[in-house]
């Protein structure tokens, strides 16, 4: 890693809260983030922490506009017009949803998707370059990220079998071609990469259970062994 690459990794914290955890989840469509983030409130709702689910973009009604006017969109957007807004919602909810729950004790916050999200579709997939992401996120609050994050990694095969599994009409991104989502998968393997320590990639292509199982035993040694 360059000294640029670098400096800019170590702006990054964690929101510091003691006994309250932020953790997103990642990955190409149909990886099985929504499905396990169900499974995984569940189990941190019996082991009695107060959890928010959240989205990105969305989790705040700005944000919610936002999702819809870019995941609708019939022409194509920018793509660093596409960044800034998914900073834009992203700042909006950190300030107005996550700082402000994560300072209740005993608070677990989930986000199906988050930076990494726009490391590899805007920074990679849409080819702005991981370093401009990076520096877009060098202001507070963008430089927050979560205690951790799982990237449910599935490959382009397993991505179109579940998409025709289930057969909905596709939006902005779904749409793109095959080589598009293959980026997408070159650009979580390289935010893996820069963000060793937070980011755990799960083979998201075993059985639902099987994930889970995976997923609940690095929860509880984040939350229940430390
Ligand atoms: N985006 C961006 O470009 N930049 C950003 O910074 C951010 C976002 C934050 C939001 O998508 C879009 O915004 C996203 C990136 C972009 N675009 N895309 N694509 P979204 O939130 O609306 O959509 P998604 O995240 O892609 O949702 P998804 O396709 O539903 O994926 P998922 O939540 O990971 O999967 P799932 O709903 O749990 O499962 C999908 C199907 O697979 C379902 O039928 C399940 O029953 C099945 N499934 C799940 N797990 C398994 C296993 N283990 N085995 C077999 N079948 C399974």
């Amino acid at each position: 890693m360059d000294t640029i690459e670098n400096t800019l990794i170590n702006q990054f914290r964690s929101p510091a809260f003691p006994g309250s955890f932020f953790i997103s989840f990642e990955g190409i469509e149909g990886a099985g983030k929504s499905s396990q983030i169900v499974k995984i409130k569940e189990y941190l709702e019996e082991k009695n922490f107060n959890v928010i689910v959240l989205r990105e973009p969305g989790g705040t009604s700005f944000g919610e506009k936002l999702r819809q006017a870019i995941l609708n969109s019939e022409k194509d957007i920018h793509p660093v017009a596409e960044a800034h807004l998914f900073c834009s919602a992203r700042a909006q909810l950190l300030t107005s949803v996550v700082l402000k729950e994560l300072a209740e004790p005993n608070t677990v916050i989930i986000c199906d998707r988050f930076i990494d999200s726009t490391l590899a579709y805007q920074g990679v997939a849409r080819d702005l370059g991981v370093d401009n992401i990076l520096k877009m996120h060098s202001i507070f609050p963008l430089n927050l990220v979560p205690h951790v994050t799982f990237y449910l990694r599935i490959d382009l095969e397993t991505s179109l079998e579940r998409q025709r599994m289930r057969n909905l009409p596709k939006d902005y991104f779904e749409s793109r071609d095959n080589s598009f989502h293959t980026k997408l998968i070159e650009g979580y393997d390289l935010a893996s990469d820069l963000f060793k320590d937070r980011i755990k990639t799960i083979d998201g292509s075993k059985t639902t259970d099987e994930v889970y199982l995976k997923l609940k035993s690095e929860i509880d040694q984040l939350l229940f062994e430390k």
